[in-house]
């Protein structure tokens, strides 16, 4: 469906307007987790686009255009109409595009309303939490993983004992959809930030369905083909976490902008 130069591996792919017939094209960044979202819900979707990587250090024109209020990514081009936010976005794709199936979205207004509120979780608390720690050392640290565990311990028994619970995914089906991605494109950042920042986030026994939906998700052949590999990210975040402990260095990963950008992998600034 996509051709090659919208392999998000590729962090030079870039393309002219003019070079497809699609009417969707997406800004982003390689390493951006809501870059991620989006490429995965329209690859769940089957909904084909052109992928614009940005260099978040030296904005493109065109993104600054489509994105003036808060000039990040993503933004989806729907038609030449810009739309930013991620969570928007697959809003967007669902409102769109009722007919490319699954929808991303349940169906019910009550598990709607679930995931959403799940989602709002993921960005308000659970992501600022994680940047925390990967922003800290020491006492700080330690602290900030309590946190963490805390609020990651809200999601786990969400899992045992709330809505969710007895689903394989959050979707309720045996496709991943809406929660799963949001929570699931930030997720296998966690492996990254234990092995950078030399702290266990969380332990499978302590957290055992969470750990297993977070390895489901992951094996699923979509995430497979949107997730860069973890060696990539893994020098990505090594070359973050250098700056945002004081050390400066370069980036790891290959675009800059690493410095304001622990808020752009995990957590909204
Ligand atoms: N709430 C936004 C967050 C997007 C975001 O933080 N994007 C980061 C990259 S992961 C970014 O563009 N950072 C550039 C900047 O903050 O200037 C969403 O869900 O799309």
């Amino acid at each position: 469906m996509e051709s090659p130069k919208q392999n998000p591996h590729d962090d030079n792919s870039s393309s002219s307007s003019s070079s497809s017939s699609s009417s969707l094209k997406l800004f982003g960044f390689w390493a951006s987790s809501y870059t991620h979202r989006v490429q995965l819900a329209l690859k769940l979707k089957n909904l084909p686009f052109d992928y614009i990587e940005e260099d978040l250090a030296d904005k493109s024109p065109a993104l600054l255009l489509n994105n003036p209020i808060y000039k990040k990514v993503p933004v989806l081009l729907a038609g030449g109409s810009p739309i930013p936010e991620s969570l928007i976005i697959l809003h967007f794709l669902d409102d769109r595009f009722p007919e490319s199936t699954p929808p991303l979205l349940p169906a019910a207004p009550r598990d709607r309303a679930l995931a959403r509120f799940w989602a709002h979780f993921a960005d308000d608390r659970l992501g600022p939490a994680v940047a925390a720690v990967f922003a800290s050392d020491g006492d700080a640290q330690r602290a900030a993983v309590g946190r963490f565990r805390d609020e990651l311990r809200l999601v786990e028994t969400e899992l045992r004992e709330g809505a969710f619970a007895g689903r394989r995914f959050f979707s309720g089906g045996d496709r991943i959809g809406f929660l799963d991605i949001i929570l699931g494109c930030g997720s296998y950042w966690l492996a990254v930030f234990e092995e950078v920042a030399g702290v266990k986030l969380f332990e499978a026994g302590e957290f055992p369905r969470f750990n297993a939906w977070l390895r489901d998700f992951e094996e699923q052949e979509e995430v497979k083909a949107i997730i860069p590999p973890f060696d990539r990210l893994l020098g990505y975040a090594r070359g973050l976490r250098q700056v945002l402990l004081g050390g400066g260095g370069g980036g790891g990963g290959g675009n800059s902008g690493e410095g304001e950008n622990v808020g752009g992998v995990l957590a909204d600034e």
